[in-house]
């Protein structure tokens, strides 16, 4: 069988690529702009909720969102190895972030105003990552869809920790409350704004799909997320800022009002709220961490020659 043949059979036959496999360039190029994108988020999403580390109401809040934190900067990692995988390295990757070369997700270029953010930004914000990602678990890309096994697990405690948050505004004071509906009121739209523009708008869909690498499409996939919530916001006693929101009894799904694309695109193309913000703190952070990458190298070259201990 030749390259081609065989790589088109793995696909016919639900399989997995490794990065061994003979792949067409396209597949690869198009699975190192996503993972890499995919990556990107990890790390810069860390930005809106680190915010709020020194600031969490309590001790024991601050405790899981530390975790949550550093969870998010061990995605960015298995995400940056799965991409190296594929020939690239991940400073190159860094390097083209740093530039502005490169996408992440649109989510992170809104602000954390209050507490209740923090909660809207692990249930809204991961609800909806968990949705796309239970779906990239069976990527045909090996490394992709097992990073994507483990950190599906993460982020359902991520999910899990924002909602208890604002279940807890919730029931607190009338004050309270508001700052839970405001949370709401600002994060819902930018979270359907995740899974990209609609799928006759969206570029890469149909191949991407034809390569299994999407295996639902970016509508279906928010139709899910929409479904899925609803009775969560319902349950928090909080109102979905969407006139148009309405249960459809003939599709049993909830039909929802238009999105604004033009802000959308706005901020995808470096023009939201915080992307300035987000991609200078980036970089400050990378130049402020060089002694330590130059101290690692040092060491790692003095110590070459020796057998490495394992502890
Ligand atoms: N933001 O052809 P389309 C997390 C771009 S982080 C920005 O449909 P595709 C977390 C798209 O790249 C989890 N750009 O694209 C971390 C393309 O532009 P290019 C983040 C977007 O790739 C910390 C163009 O629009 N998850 O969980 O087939 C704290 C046309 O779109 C966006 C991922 O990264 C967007 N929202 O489908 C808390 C998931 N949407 O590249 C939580 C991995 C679209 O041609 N990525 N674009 O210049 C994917 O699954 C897919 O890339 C997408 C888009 C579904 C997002």
């Amino acid at each position: 069988m030749t390259g081609p043949e065989r790589f088109q059979s793995i696909l016919d036959e639900d399989g997995k690529i490794e990065p061994k496999d003979w792949m067409p360039d396209g597949y690869r190029k198009t699975l190192i702009r996503q993972i890499a994108q995919h990556a990107h988020s990890e790390v810069i999403g860390m930005q809106p909720e680190g915010n709020w580390i020194a600031r969490a109401p309590s001790l024991h809040r601050k405790a899981i969102l530390m975790a949550k934190v550093q969870d998010e900067a061990g995605h960015g990692l298995y995400l940056y190895s799965a991409a190296e995988t594929l020939g690239v390295s991940r400073d190159e990757l860094v390097d083209l972030l740093h530039r502005g070369k490169h996408k992440y997700s649109s989510i992170f270029n809104y602000p954390t105003l209050s507490w209740a953010d923090i909660g809207a930004i692990g249930w809204l914000v991961d609800g909806a990552a968990i949705t796309n990602q239970v779906m990239l678990t069976r990527c045909s890309y090996g490394p992709y869809s097992r990073a994507m096994v483990r950190i599906c697990k993460e982020e359902s405690f991520h999910q899990r920790q924002g909602y208890e948050i604002l279940l807890t505004l919730v029931n607190g004071t009338a004050e309270q409350k508001a700052m839970a509906q405001d949370a709401l009121d600002r994060w819902w739209w930018p979270a359907l704004m995740m899974f990209g523009p609609h799928d006759a708008d969206s570029t890469h869909s149909e191949q991407s799909t034809a390569w299994n690498i999407k295996r639902m499409s970016n509508d279906a996939l928010r139709q899910q997320f929409v479904d899925m919530t609803v009775p969560q916001a319902q349950y928090l006693g909080l109102e979905i800022p969407d006139p148009d929101l309405s249960w459809n009894a003939d599709t049993s799904h909830w039909d929802s009002g238009p999105i604004d694309w033009d802000e959308f695109w706005r901020v995808v193309k470096g023009d939201g709220p915080m992307n300035r913000e987000r991609l200078e703190h980036k970089r400050k952070a990378w130049d402020d961490g060089a002694w330590v990458r130059e101290a690692a190298e040092a060491y790692a070259a003095k110590h070459a020659d020796q057998p490495r201990r394992v502890a």
